[in-house]
């Protein structure tokens, strides 16, 4: 018989990789907190958050642990926002427009058309709109960091025929994110818009529940969307962005230097992930062409044009509070 001692096999075992990561996790961070997003592990996002919670790891001599939950593993985007406002989900990214369905000022920045570049987005965001949205997030328990992420300017894509026009998506079944700004904007271009969350996406699309959707391009390859959708117009009817929100009673539980260590280094992964986004939504055209997508330009006037005659803008002007439509005519290209 082999006689190994207890410490024989503790010292066996801690040579392995498997063995230190349990328990230096398990002993080291005071803080132990979650990120979820929606989004592919390969998407720029998830690189960046990569990257970021190692530098917090080590900034923060090991206090925060912060774990990554990519790909809507924690649940979809409407289980992920309850998640964050009851405080069992410590940070999360979301659009403004989903925001929006709890404070409805935080969607000004995705009403259509509003940006046409993104000097005039940053200008924006990183500015007095950015700012003013922010203010308005420890109402709903939210805390919000001061860099936006990029998601893109988004553009409809479709499988039966393509969607250059306004008069092409009359009557067409379009996916939107659940939320009531999407809803009204795709209403009122005279499509019939269904609201699903990112992760019933892909599937919606393969079994034909809806004819198309609308997204960046750097969406459409990370998640795969190039194989259920033939063409992609370039309407580019909104920009879109992620917002990194925190629940507020955790974020508060962190000392404030902990919270300098967080958000600095989160602000520079959305630096870093904004380049990457850039890069992407327009070098990705040639990838997707190759894998079968039809790119198309879009006559967006027309939609503009859609969108004003079904006093799209109108209603919008009656839902937003007057200091958000202030922030609207002056940040926004939109000839209203
Ligand atoms: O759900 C979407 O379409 C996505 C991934 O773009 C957002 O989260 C808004």
């Amino acid at each position: 018989m082999i006689n190994i001692t207890r410490r024989q096999l503790v010292t066996a075992a801690a040579s392995l990789p498997l063995f230190n990561i349990l328990t230096s996790r398990a002993n080291a961070a005071e803080f132990v907190y979650k990120f979820g997003n929606n989004v592919p592990e390969t998407h720029p996002t998830n690189v960046a958050a990569k990257t970021v919670i190692e530098r917090i790891r080590e900034e923060s001599g090991g206090r925060v642990d912060i774990q990554r939950f990519p790909n809507s593993q924690l649940g979809n985007d409407t289980d992920m926002l309850s998640q964050v406002r009851s405080g069992a989900l410590e940070f999360y990214l979301l659009s403004p427009l989903r925001l929006s369905n709890l404070i409805p000022d935080a969607g000004v920045s995705g009403l259509g058309f509003l940006f046409s570049d993104y000097t005039a987005v940053w200008r924006a965001l990183d500015g007095e709109l950015g700012t003013y949205v922010r203010s308005l997030m420890p109402s709903v328990q939210l805390v919000g960091f001061s860099k936006i992420w990029d998601n893109g300017f988004r553009h409809v894509t479709s499988n039966s025929k393509p969607i250059t026009t306004a008069a092409d998506i009359k009557g067409m079944k379009i996916r939107v994110p659940s939320t009531r700004l999407w809803t009204s904007l795709f209403k009122s271009l005279g499509a019939v818009p269904t609201g699903l969350d990112f992760a019933e996406l892909y599937t919606a699309l393969q079994t034909r529940i809806v004819d198309g959707q609308e997204n960046p391009l750097s969406i459409i390859s990370f998640g795969k969307l190039y194989e259920v959708q033939k063409y992609c117009a370039f309407t580019g009817h909104m920009w879109d962005g992620f917002w990194l929100v925190a629940n507020k009673t955790q974020w508060e539980r962190l000392p404030a230097e902990m919270q300098d260590i967080v958000a600095r280094n989160f602000d520079l992964a959305a630096a870093e992930q904004r380049k990457e986004i850039g890069i992407l939504n327009t070098s990705l055209q040639d990838e997707l062409e190759k894998k079968g997508m039809v790119f198309k330009p879009a006559d967006r006037p027309s939609f503009q044009k859609t969108l004003i005659e079904n006093d799209f803008y109108k209603e919008w002007q009656e839902q937003f509070s007057e200091q958000a439509w202030k922030l609207v005519q002056e940040y926004g290209e939109v000839s209203l």
